[in-house]
């Protein structure tokens, strides 16, 4: 067969970069970005160039494995695995009810979006809400901020209209991550500073993104409520608020004012540590601008206190009015996604807790879902309503939730462990049934799952209308039996005799663009992997095939105006949402000075270029053979514990430790070990395995220090003591 070079986009990442794949004998054996795609100017990361090395990786699994007690794998025909896992749901069901089934869904279906559509039908249709997600380890309170604040119809100010860009515990640059743009970040922020605008990061790490600000608040970590705070007591001592906006669309200003008065900048400036001046001068530039916004990641996320970080960026967005006004062209319009109505208007809180609680931890579902920091104890505490089967779509909980140790004795004790996954992953080992689905290039995509981020919190996606269709470009090897994510569960329901529908997202919680629709999907045959983009393109603004016209993707013209305030809208955007006021008070009558003799430096996460969470370090084109973990620290602090570059370091917190590679960051703050999480492999099974298991960051974590609404736990500003190991 010739070798082709064919577009496509990369889907490791939601950046979903525009790339040129080199097919030969239908394997991809190089991949490139294209020149061609308007926008992206032929950007790609490393990750996106090691996609044939990931397709075609020697450990990936080219059939179904099922385990044994002993923990040995066999492989297994697909067929097969569909009625054994058909047999035990449906024994399971009759014996416990649908409360005993849940699903984990991880970042893989990043890679193949269109698979999650039939696993939530499938729950749907076995009657089981217990759908549980990587999001709420990841930046649960973009949902629970918007329930209590609100959010604006229209969407936030975008980074490219705007002359001041506020970023929070993140680095695009880096992780293509919200906060800033996802086409070529590096390029755009550059471009950004040189037209004039006013940047200002929010970072205990000197990052790539933080060298380019005009402001850079090297805070100590978790002090971002107290920082934010801060903020808003200067915009308001200073009148930088945008008075009649706040007038017209919002309320709650006075109990605002008041809970900020005691963050006054002396106090809050001595307590996250940073000079009085730089954070006047990051309050008084962002006033002062014209258009901006302010944007929070996973650094304000795994610290305490994330809802009130998060609300508190949205108050200050709405205290300065960047909110896109009517007349303007709408940021978000839609274009694999269905044609709405951008207002000048919001969408009003809503209630950021259900009454239905978890049977653990005090938690109930909330506004992000379903709290994965308790299915590790549904699934460890016997009783009525217990987790019994998980089917796990794309994630690697060993590796990715808190407290690795309980990870393991909760997926030991499930009766039926099912693993949507290409690799014998941390996670994979503790299965009963291990599926392996194509990989992205085997299959058909869009874009349109970058355009939904939009219904997580505030300016995500790509703020212009670009869209792209790829078709599978790769084939699958030759002799696998492999099943897609969708298809397994189309399969298991058919097998189960139950019907499944297609409901596509339409917006936030309560918050939707539209009404959504529930298309009955034909249970006679598997829908093929496009029948499924079909599905999801359903009512697109842009008719699917006017996408597939641009194989190189393309930048709709679209012109869509954001339509003013409807007549007889009443809602408003809360400034001083009472849990949060109350937060504000616990924060500032917080002990700051409690001391941690024993662990006296502060542990922060971070993600590296390589890797996509635990994806990556496998490939040694990515990880350079190297196994341990980097953990950056300051050079002073290298030299007061008498470490060099690359000694094998141990760290340890209250709860476990973890082996890493030190490395000299100057970037850093001092007190700081900055660590690459997502290494490691499962500590409680064999030797070789329990070595590796060290180097996870999550062997530090516990979850005793969690927040009270979304679970997630404390993940940075640990406080940790190291050695040499
Ligand atoms: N301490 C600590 N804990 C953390 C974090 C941290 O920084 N520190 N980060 C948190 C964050 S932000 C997140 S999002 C979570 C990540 O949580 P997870 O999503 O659970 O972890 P990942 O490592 O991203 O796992 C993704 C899995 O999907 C698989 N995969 C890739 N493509 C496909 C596909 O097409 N189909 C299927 N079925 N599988 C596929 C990969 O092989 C991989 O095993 O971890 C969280 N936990
Ligand atoms: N290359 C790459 N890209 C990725 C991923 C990956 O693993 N690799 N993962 C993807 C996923 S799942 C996610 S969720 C996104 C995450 O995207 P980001 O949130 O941008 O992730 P990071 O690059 O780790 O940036 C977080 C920043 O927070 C800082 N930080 C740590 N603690 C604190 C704190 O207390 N306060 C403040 N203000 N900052 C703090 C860290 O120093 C770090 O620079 O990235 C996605 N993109
Ligand atoms: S940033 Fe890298 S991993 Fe993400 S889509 Fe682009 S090439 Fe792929
Ligand atoms: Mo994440």
């Amino acid at each position: 067969m010739p070798t082709t070079v064919v577009p496509s986009f990369c889907r490791n990442c939601l950046a979903y970069c525009p790339i040129l794949v080199t097919v030969e004998d239908g394997r991809a054996v190089k991949v490139t970005g294209d020149p061609d795609a308007p926008a992206f100017e032929g950007y790609t990361c490393p990750k996106g160039r090691a996609l044939p090395a990931q397709h075609n990786d020697p450990a990936r699994l080219l059939h179904c494995l099922a385990g044994d007690e002993a923990g040995a794998f066999r492989p297994i025909d697909s067929g097969q695995v569909v009625k054994d896992v058909a047999r035990r749901v449906q024994d399971l069901l009759a014996r416990y009810g649908p409360r005993c089934i849940a699903m984990y869904s991880g970042t893989g279906p990043v890679s193949h979006p269109v698979g999650a559509p039939l696993a939530r039908a499938f729950f749907r249709a076995v009657g089981s809400r217990m759908m549980f997600s990587a999001a709420t380890l990841d930046k649960p309170a973009e949902h629970t901020s918007v329930a209590l604040h609100g959010n604006w119809q229209a969407g936030l100010q975008t980074f490219e209209t705007s002359d001041t860009w506020m970023i929070v515990g993140a680095n695009p640059v880096i992780a293509r991550s919200n906060g800033g743009p996802l086409n070529n970040p590096g390029a755009r922020l550059k471009e950004a500073v040189e037209r004039g605008m006013k940047l200002i990061v929010v970072d205990p790490r000197r990052t790539e993104t933080a060298r380019r600000a005009h402001v850079h608040l090297q805070l100590r970590p978790g002090e971002d409520p107290t920082l934010l705070a801060g903020i808003i007591h200067i915009l308001i001592a200073e009148e930088l608020i945008d008075r009649d906006f706040i007038a017209r669309h919002a309320q709650g200003l006075d109990a605002l004012e008041n809970a900020v008065r005691p963050f006054t900048p002396e106090y809050v400036a001595a307590r996250a540590g940073v000079p009085q001046e730089f954070l006047l001068e990051a309050a008084r530039t962002f006033g002062r601008g014209r258009r901006g916004g302010v944007v929070c990641s996973t650094g304000p996320s795994f610290a305490t206190h994330s809802n009130l970080s998060y609300y508190l960026a949205l108050c200050i967005n709405t205290l300065c009015g960047r909110w896109v006004r009517a007349g303007e062209r709408a940021p978000f319009p839609n274009v694999l996604l269905p044609a709405f109505t951008p207002r000048a208007q919001p969408w009003p809180p809503f209630p950021v807790e259900s009454d239905r609680p978890m049977r653990v931890l005090g938690l109930s579902e909330n506004a992000s879902g379903l709290p994965t920091a308790a299915l590790a104890d549904e699934i460890l505490l016997d009783g009525d309503g217990q987790v019994r089967a998980l089917f796990c779509l794309g994630g690697n909980p060993v590796l990715a939730w808190p407290d690795q140790l309980k990870t393991e004795a909760a997926l030991r004790k499930l009766e039926l462990l099912v693993v949507l996954d290409y690799r014998l992953t941390a996670t994979a080992r503790f299965a009963h049934y291990v599926v392996p689905p194509p990989l992205s290039l085997e299959l058909p995509a869009t874009t349109q799952r970058v355009e939904s981020l939009k219904y997580s919190g505030v300016s995500r996606g790509y703020p212009f209308p670009w869209a792209q269709y790829t078709p599978a470009v790769a084939q699958p090897p030759a002799d696998s039996d492999l099943l897609d994510d969708g298809t397994f569960f189309f399969l298991l329901a058919r097998q189960m005799g139950l019907a499944l529908d297609w409901v596509n997202p339409r917006g936030q919680g309560p918050n939707l663009e539209g009404p959504t629709t529930t298309i009955p999907v034909d249970m006679d045959r598997p829908p093929t992997a496009d029948e499924m983009v079909a599905l999801s393109c359903r009512e697109s603004r842009i008719p699917l095939d006017a996408v597939k016209a641009h194989p190189h993707g393309r930048v709709f013209d679209l012109d869509v105006r954001v339509e003013p305030r409807e007549a007889g809208c009443e809602a408003r955007l809360e400034l001083g949402a009472a849990r949060m006021m109350a937060e504000l008070m616990v924060l500032r009558n917080e002990d700051i000075c409690a001391a941690h003799a024993a662990y006296p430096l502060r542990l922060i996460c971070r993600r590296a270029n390589n890797f996509m969470n635990s994806v990556g370090q496998s490939l040694s084109c990515l990880s350079g053979g190297e196994s341990l973990p980097p953990a950056g620290l300051h050079p002073d602090d290298m030299v007061s514990h008498g470490l060099v570059r690359g000694d094998r370091l141990r760290i340890r917190s209250r709860h476990g430790w973890m082996l890493a590679r030190a490395e000299p960051d100057a970037s850093l703050r001092p007190g700081i070990v900055s660590v690459v999480h997502g290494f490691g492999d499962a500590a409680t099974l064999d030797t070789a395995a329990r070595c590796a298991a060290s180097t996870s960051v999550n062997r530090l974590v516990d979850l005793l220090e969690r927040d009270p609404i979304t679970g997630i736990p404390r993940m940075t500003g640990i406080p940790v003591d190291i050695a040499r190991a």
